[in-house]
């Protein structure tokens, strides 16, 4: 072989190996290297005994032997009956042999249907490891709750784990429009190759289903909120079906989006209203149609009345009309309806952030109890950071489900690093106080303030036919994140960042210490360099892409930036206090309080609620103006020490991941100057006063950042 040969093969394969780990995620299952923990697996792991063969338990019983012969480099023995010790036992409750199923009875009372024990037992003074729950998906969660110990290097030694979700529909929603772009899509285009569907079965699904699982997501929306009536079709539905089949054995239902005129569409009616019977009985013969091909469909979500949505009001009737007449439809097969609470009208002058509440805040104890309301995190639209949602907590009588947004619409698309479970996090362990002290979204989201029966949380996912899936590598710890806290919203990011690290590049302390820190300042570094003490939705128009605070001139008020920051000679912010639009009582009494005061508002959401003067003294001294360019300094410095964290941890890592991540950053930290100047020169021409000392000066005109036009950029239909 040539010597420049060997070199291109070289590359190519050590290409391919990189490349395979960018697409194996958080599943890496690299050899442990620290012999201590070498010897004390191999020693607990010589073999696999699986109680049951369905093709759940297959797939459970594979994952396990894949993972432990790659960890440890060695093939687990895979046994039919209990001999010896050491053994690990997987099966569900009820096809585990009866010694197991006594010496584990009371265990099981620990559990819910898709909570798993893991647990190291001594049976027949025998010691065994056993992984099981009351079904087989249970047990497969087990199992990757188990691999998650490994390759995060935890002690297998005695072992007594007890762990069920705390939420019912864990679930992704999908943007993706049927002609595969993505809306707001920033991975590539959608996993769903509906021109080949149904016969060819992309080994993607198998792969996407496996990642799911492994986190505990049980359920997909496949099609985009803004639908299209022809996933309903005959034709589509076999396409769905296929798909559905795929994802059944790793516990995930199917759901799709429900275009509300989708009888007049597709179904020859004059009308799509809801009170209409020949309405009522097309879309019941609809549902009993997609339950013959998928018995286990998980329901529809709807975007209704939202955004030019068809819905129930083009009918005189309301979102309770909508909902429950579909509720009624899927009710025979167990199908939920997940109903959007995201409204704001172009007729209605009053402020956006309080038009969600203010219409559906009415409607509690009015849906049908399959019904289940979906309700985006803040009150505008998943900004880098808003105060959370009024209606959670002030609906007692009707279920709301959380909405987050996984993919970065307004966070800087897959370029920019954003860890975003510091972003839920901070949402879930708000205190609404709607129920005294203590009343956190994550309480309304579990359904545990008020004894909800079905409970949930939505991310819209930032998935697409990108190799590494998600765009940037850094992504990947959002899904990941996301489906964990959906899972328990009450974990804590920086233990999600830490397995996260472990299991998708290193457990080694030099590299995880750092590299944690940095993402978990991550999400504060885009707040303070997009949006800092409050401000919000000044990104540029359509595709959202950049700033664009200077946008006055698009036909509904509400799509402008300068509706948002009104920023004058006076000061900057949207007074939402008494004083102003009064969103502040939308919240309960105590956190209404706390907003309404500027004395006791948070910093943090200052110029979400108050219009402040240039000169209005923050808490550290400075005034508002110097503040705030601080901030915007602040955020940029923070990206150049990402930067630096991230040059050393070269050795750590594949150099395939390692050179992707370096240039991201490098292009995040020039958006992130870009986004400090634009803002800064344009809120001057208000403010009129020089930047503080510490603040760079820009180096392009004001004229120069409204020049700039990005008519492809991507997610934007
Ligand atoms: C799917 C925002 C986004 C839209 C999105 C909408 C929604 O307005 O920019 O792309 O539409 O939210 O959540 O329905």
């Amino acid at each position: 072989m040539t010597l420049s040969r060997f070199v291109f093969l070289f590359v190519l394969i050590s290409f391919s190996a990189s490349a395979q780990k960018d697409y194996k995620l958080w599943l890496q299952y690299n050899k442990i290297t620290n012999p201590e923990i070498v010897s004390e697996y191999k020693s607990s792991l010589k073999s696999i005994i699986s109680f049951g063969n369905s093709e759940t338990l297959k797939i459970a019983t594979k994952e396990l032997e894949t993972g432990i012969l790659s960890i440890l480099d060695q093939k687990p023995e895979i046994k039919k009956e209990i001999e010896g010790e050491n053994n690990l036992i997987i099966g569900s409750q009820f096809s585990l042999n009866s010694d197991l199923q006594k010496a584990l009875q009371s265990d099981f009372e620990k559990i819910n249907n898709e909570g798993f024990i893991i647990k190291s037992i001594a049976l027949k003074n025998k010691k065994q490891l056993i992984i099981t729950g009351k079904n087989d998906v249970a047990v497969l969660y087990g199992v990757f709750s188990f691999l998650r110990l490994m390759q995060t290097n935890k002690s297998l030694k005695d072992l007594n784990i007890a762990d069920s979700p705390k939420t019912n529909i864990r679930i992704l929603n999908h943007w993706d429009n049927l002609d595969r772009t993505v809306e707001r899509g920033y991975a590539g285009f959608s996993l769903w190759n509906w021109q080949k569907l149904p016969d060819f079965i992309d080994q993607r699904y198998i792969d996407y289903a496996r990642a799911n699982a492994s986190i505990g997501i049980n359920g997909t929306v496949l099609t985009n909120v803004n639908a299209n009536a022809l996933i309903l079709t005959p034709q589509y539905l076999e396409k769905v079906e296929a798909l559905a089949n795929v994802f059944r054995p790793y516990g995930i239902k199917v759901y799709l989006t429900a275009r509300f005129s989708a009888p007049i569409e597709i179904g020859n009616l004059k009308t799509a209203d809801p009170k209409d019977p020949e309405v009522m009985n097309w879309w019941k013969n609809k549902a009993t149609e997609i339950y013959k091909r998928i018995p286990d469909f998980g329901g529809f979500l709807v975007k209704a009345n939202s955004e030019g949505q068809p819905g129930p009001q083009n009918y005189g009737r309301d979102h309770v009309d909508g909902a429950n007449m579909l509720a009624d439809a899927v009710a025979p097969f167990g199908g939920v309806i997940m109903w959007r609470a995201f409204v704001y009208s172009e007729h209605d002058a009053n402020d956006r952030a309080k038009q969600a509440y203010a219409e559906f805040q009415p409607y509690d104890g009015k849906f049908k109890e399959n019904v289940i309301v979906q309700v985006k995190n803040g009150a505008i639209d998943f900004q880098p950071r808003e105060p959370f949602h009024p209606l959670f907590g002030a609906m007692p009588k009707t279920p709301l489900m959380m909405e987050f947004q996984i993919t970065q619409e307004y966070l800087g698309f897959s370029t920019h690093l954003v860890f975003l479970p510091k972003l839920f996090q901070e949402v879930l362990a708000s205190d609404t106080y709607q129920k005294g002290k203590g009343s956190t979204v994550a309480k309304v989201v579990d359904g545990s303030l008020y004894n909800n029966k079905i409970t949930g949380i939505a991310g819209v996912a930032n998935i697409g036919n990108d190799l590494n899936w998600t765009g940037h590598p850094f992504a990947q710890a959002n899904w990941y994140g996301f489906g964990r806290l959906a899972w328990n919203p009450y974990l804590d990011a920086e233990v999600i960042a830490d397995e996260w690290l472990r299991s998708t590049f290193s457990n080694d302390e030099n590299f995880i210490k750092p590299v944690k820190k940095m993402m978990m300042e991550s999400r504060e570094a885009v707040v303070n360099y997009m949006t800092p003490l409050g401000l919000h939705h000044i990104m540029d128009t359509g595709h959202h892409y950049g700033p664009g605070p200077w946008v006055s001139n698009l036909s509904r008020p509400e799509w402008n930036p300068v509706y948002y920051h009104k920023a004058d000679k006076n000061g900057i912010g949207f007074d939402r206090s008494k004083t102003g639009t009064n969103a502040t009582a939308q919240y309960a009494p105590e956190v209404e309080k706390l907003f309404d005061n500027l004395e006791t508002c948070p910093e943090k959401d200052l110029l979400w609620f108050h219009h402040v003067s240039w000169d209005y003294k923050l808490k550290n001294g400075q005034t508002l103006w110097n503040g705030l360019a601080l901030k915007y300094q602040e955020g940029v410095n923070q990206v150049a020490a990402m930067q630096d964290v991230w040059n050393k941890t070269g050795k750590y890592i594949d150099s395939e991941r390692f050179h992707e991540v370096q240039m991201l950053l490098e292009i995040q930290y020039k958006e992130a100057k870009w986004w400090r100047d634009a803002c800064l020169l344009y809120f001057q021409q208000y403010s009129g006063k020089e930047l503080p000392l510490g603040v760079e000066k820009p180096t392009q005109t004001l004229d120069y950042f409204k020049s700039l036009k990005f008519p492809f950029a991507p997610g934007n239909g």
